[in-house]
């Protein structure tokens, strides 16, 4: 027999999600009724789960099995009817997307901080997506944040431990808990986008590639993925089995983080191609023989010759970048004549321009790439679009790259990061330029002179919400940029986001060392926010 318990509890302090759902250390997470609070706040912000059918799954780090133990109880004591969960708990952030939009669930819970470390030291994190497969929009995290300051009890099925090796139905309570291979459906749907044939073609023709998936989640669908049903040779994934601290790792791919893979391919008789994704599977990085592509650059390509792909060969409706995105991928729009919206930090923000069909591609400057395929960034998707795109040119990413400068010029780009900075001094920073943005136009640093400067707002343009504060961007009469944003995904102190660009037309000029070419940048946004002066950093932490 099984019976539900209304347990008593309190609100605990702090639980407002941030750009990509609640993330804490995992030892908060495991302090007594947290988790608890957290989940039934989110069952009652969106309206209870009686009734309702939900997707569960995340990245396999440390707690996410006993986490998934915990949800599964508490919603089937709230008195939902199914929960569809990865083998294992496993399932990265697009195929759980997929899943919802696929099986027609009313949303999912997706365990996972991402980029963040794991163990029990580290973070862990849980959001809500909705049943359009994407993150909860600012209105229902209004809610659920809500919740989390006014809770009082929460409900919880006294019940044995759900199997979630076994796959296949069974039940807990009433509840019926299906257990499915995280990687079939996610699979099926990139073989439904792309042209498998030409990318099988490709391997089978000596191109070399190595995937690092970072001991995270995307281990086991590079797998199948690339060396099952494409055909590369094994070996192609590299660090391909999940473990809950990612090996001691960080999961976040980008040239620091993922230096093996970018040392490798930097090297003379390095493969042809390379990538990593992330803890969750939603970012993606990459890297050709010789060449490391910035984000923001690789949206651009990826827009420019999407339609060498079955999904995208009728051409895009538009494309989306998070606003400190280099502006590369606008220049691409304007070219081919479709629409371009720039949208705040965060993927919840390019839900509703994908529903109403307005935008197919969209990008972060983060190493977020992603389509309508899902409501999700993908990373696996975005290698996969970049094979389809190298099969079908037969040229090297090099090459392409370079067509690409010759044709829209270059924007050079950089993330200064500085990490764990105390919040009051962050603030202070912040503040100190909001207060001066007025008096900033017209003024020159160094040969730079400043032409725009404001603070980015977002009106939604398909249901009219508002978000405000959304990152301070001053903009230079040469097109160069500088962006100050702090980050909403950390777990202690504040990181402070530099983000620097600066616009090359100069056909002789496209091969340039990056920080160099931004050095008259860099050195503006440091006269202008006084970093150092407010920090007491003299150089940024974390430079991708
Ligand atoms: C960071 C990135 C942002 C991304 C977010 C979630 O946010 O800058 O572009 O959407 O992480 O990505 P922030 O607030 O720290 O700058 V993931 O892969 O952590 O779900
Ligand atoms: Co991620």
């Amino acid at each position: 027999m099984t019976s539900v318990n209304v347990i008593q509890t309190q609100p605990i302090d702090g639980q407002k999600p941030g750009t990509s759902g609640l993330r804490k250390k995992t030892r908060t997470f495991m302090e007594p009724h947290f988790l608890e609070n957290y989940v039934q706040s989110i069952f009652d912000g969106i309206g209870g789960v009686a009734g309702k059918v939900l997707v569960v799954g995340g990245d396999g780090r440390y707690f996410n099995d006993r986490a998934i133990q915990v949800i599964l109880r508490m919603a089937a004591a709230n008195g939902a009817a199914r929960c569809i969960v990865g083998q294992g708990g496993i399932l990265s952030t697009p195929a759980a997307s997929n899943l919802i939009r696929k099986r027609g669930t009313d949303g999912g819970l997706i365990l996972s901080a991402s980029h963040n470390p794991g163990g029990i030291d580290a973070d862990f994190g849980l959001k809500y997506n909705g049943p359009n497969g994407g993150p909860a929009s600012e209105g229902v995290t209004d809610k659920i944040f809500a919740r989390t300051k006014e809770i009082t009890e929460y409900r919880m099925l006294e019940a044995h431990d759900a199997d979630l090796s076994a796959l296949g139905e069974q039940t807990l309570g009433a509840m019926a808990v299906e257990i499915v291979d995280p990687v079939s459906d996610y699979a099926e749907l990139m073989e439904s986008l792309f042209d498998f044939p030409a990318i099988k073609a490709l391997f089978a023709g000596g191109f070399t590639m190595r995937f690092d998936a970072m001991h995270a989640v995307t281990g086991p669908y590079a797998t199948e993925i690339f060396e099952r049903r494409l055909g590369a040779p094994a070996g192609t994934v590299l660090n391909g089995v999940p473990s809950p601290d990612f090996g001691q790792g960080h999961p976040d791919p980008n040239p620091i983080w993922a230096k093996p893979l970018v040392d490798m391919m930097m090297a003379k008789d390095g493969p042809d191609f390379g990538a990593a994704s992330d803890g969750d599977g939603d970012r993606n990085m990459i890297v050709g023989k010789g060449i490391y592509v910035t984000p923001s650059d690789s949206l651009a390509l990826l827009c420019a010759q999407a339609t060498h792909a079955p999904a995208y060969a009728g051409g895009l409706a538009g494309v989306a970048r998070s606003m400190p995105t280099s502006g590369a991928a606008d220049r691409v729009a304007e070219k081919l004549g479709i629409a371009c919206y720039e949208t705040p930090t965060g993927w919840k923000f390019f839900g509703n321009l994908l529903d109403a069909g307005r935008v197919t591609l969209c990008g972060e400057e983060s190493a977020g790439t992603g389509s309508d395929h899902v409501r999700e960034k993908d990373g696996v998707w975005a290698v996969l679009l970049w094979l389809n795109i190298l099969a079908a040119t037969g040229k090297s990413v090099a090459a392409l790259m370079d067509d690409h400068w010759q044709t829209y010029g270059r924007n050079y780009y950089s993330r200064h990061d500085y990490e764990d900075v105390e919040a009051e001094k962050a603030n202070a920073l912040v503040d100190a330029l909001r207060g001066k943005l007025g008096e900033l136009p017209g003024q020159s640093f160094g040969p730079l002179t400043v032409a725009t400067a404001d603070e980015f707002a977002y009106d939604d343009p398909v249901d009219g919400s508002h978000s405000a504060g959304q990152g301070i961007r001053i903009g230079f009469t040469d097109g160069g940029r500088v962006v100050f944003r702090l980050s909403g995904t950390g777990t202690v102190g504040a990181t402070i986001r530099v983000y620097l660009e600066a616009l090359e037309t100069d056909p002789a000029q496209m091969h340039r060392d990056p920080q160099e070419a931004l050095s008259p940048i860099i050195a503006a946004a440091d006269a202008i926010a006084g970093i150092t002066s407010h920090t007491g950093r003299t150089a940024p932490d974390v430079i991708t």
